[in-house]
């Protein structure tokens, strides 16, 4: 059987693939690069889990198969949860990763470290075509260090330091943090419904 993956961001996509496999999934994992033509979605949801449902079913309908989507991102406790879902675009121009971390240091650059927690949120959503759908949520808490570290991972993965580690999510493994990600936690939790509504 075949599953689509409804993202178009190559960070999640390299994510979503290990996550996937790693879990024992033995589907054919397409990427929406597949299907070119299919409109971008407007993420009009204001919550994770609204918008990753959309992504889901919008794929789902268009090609006919099922379809997993993920929406995601960073929450500050001292901005109120923003960027939240708005993580994407918070300095203008969406999918502008070294725009984005370098707004949220200007931000919190008064802020000194007790007061630097946050967590990335991910939403991770199952739709079909007949409308049928599933939906689940997984955290990663941490502290926001004062600058950039490492090179892995995408985002703001340079500067959210998980609860119990010394290093940044950019200094991880692609192992190591899918282990404790978000996204990991959310998508292994999808998979028995992937099992139970697609089989295999
Ligand atoms: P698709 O909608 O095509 O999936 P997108 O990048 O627009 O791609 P989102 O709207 O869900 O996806 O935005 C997610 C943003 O949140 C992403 O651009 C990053 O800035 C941030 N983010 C999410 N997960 C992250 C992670 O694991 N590490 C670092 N930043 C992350």
């Amino acid at each position: 059987t075949r599953l689509i993956l409804a993202t178009r961001n190559a960070g999640k996509i390299t994510e979503l693939r290990a996550i996937l496999a790693a879990a024992g999934l033995p589907h054919e994992l397409l990427g929406a690069e597949d299907y070119p033509d299919i409109p971008d979605v407007k993420e009009t949801g204001v919550t994770f889990a609204e918008n990753a449902l959309l992504k889901a079913h919008t794929l789902a309908r268009a090609t006919g198969l099922p379809a997993v989507a993920d929406d995601s991102g960073l929450c500050v406790d001292v901005l109120g949860g923003a960027p939240g879902i708005f993580s994407a675009r918070w300095a203008g121009r969406h999918g502008d990763d070294r725009a984005n971390l370098e707004l949220l240091l200007a931000q919190l650059s008064d802020i000194d470290m007790p007061h630097r927690g946050a967590h990335f949120a991910c939403a991770a959503a199952l739709a079909l075509p007949d409308g049928t759908e599933r939906v689940v949520e997984g955290r990663l808490t941490g502290t926001l260090r004062l600058s950039p570290h490492g090179t892995g991972g995408f985002g703001y993965d340079p500067v959210l330091q998980p609860e119990g580690e010394s290093r940044t999510c950019a200094e991880l493994s692609p192992e190591e943090k899918n282990a404790i990600s978000h996204r990991g936690k959310a998508f292994r939790a999808l998979v028995p419904a992937v099992r139970e509504l697609v089989g295999a």
